[in-house]
């Protein structure tokens, strides 16, 4: 998955990144408790600032936090860059309290797909496979985040704001898709399924679908 990818590697090179920092820090604290424990009797400095070790932590502090936003930024712009290619499908995400509707304005006749997400009633995002997404994302009421952690994506939808992004699908498959904002009492039970079909499905897909009653959850 482009996705995945991209922000799998962001995630590995941060959590070594942090993994390295926190290896340093716990040899350094040991270090000092093994000198003391072995009674290395040391004065402790009287100057109450120490320029140079100072100036040194915050260069390469400043070091890390800048290779890690330009990198994550790089990996950003690539990721979108990647999707941005041909025709995109688009779908309109409306986040609501509690649950998620999902438009297909290409469709010849109207097609909404839409659950209440209670008892297991989770709407299904139909996107088709190799072809770049388009979703324009909005929410009458609070803020929500649009969250599907297999493929590490995660993108805030704003009240009376439309937030775009375009996604590439690479794989057929089905995934989990959360709510990643807590917006109030039902925010755990906000999760709908994204499915991934081949191109030709995803045709024959929107062609059976449109026009269904309103209401209904076509999956
Ligand atoms: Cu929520």
């Amino acid at each position: 998955m482009t996705t995945r990818q991209f922000f799998g590697t962001v995630f590995a090179l941060e959590s070594a990144l942090a993994a390295f920092v926190f290896a340093v820090v716990a040899m350094l604290v040991c270090l000092a408790v093994v000198r003391r424990r072995a009674g290395a009797r040391r004065r402790p400095s009287r100057r109450l600032e120490h320029t140079r070790p100072e100036a040194f932590y915050v260069a390469v502090l400043v070091a890390v936090a800048a290779f890690l936003v330009v990198y994550t930024a790089r990996q950003n712009h690539d990721e979108h860059r990647a999707a941005a290619h041909g025709d995109p499908v688009e779908v309109t995400v409306t986040a609501f309290q509690w649950c998620w509707r999902f438009d297909y304005p290409q469709a010849r006749k109207p097609l909404a797909v839409r659950a209440d997400c209670r008892a297991g009633r989770r709407p299904t995002l139909v996107v088709p496979t190799g072809r770049p997404i388009r979703f324009k994302m909005a929410s009458p009421d609070v803020i929500h985040s649009l969250w599907v952690p297999d493929l590490r994506y995660k993108r805030d939808i704003f009240p009376h704001h439309v937030n775009t992004v375009t996604l590439t699908v690479d794989r057929e498959g089905r995934w989990i898709g959360r709510c990643g904002e807590f917006c109030g009492d039902r925010h755990h039970t906000m999760d709908f399924w994204l499915r991934a079909v081949s191109p030709a499905a995803y045709d024959k897909w929107l062609a059976q679908h449109a026009g269904a009653p309103a209401g209904g959850t076509p999956a």
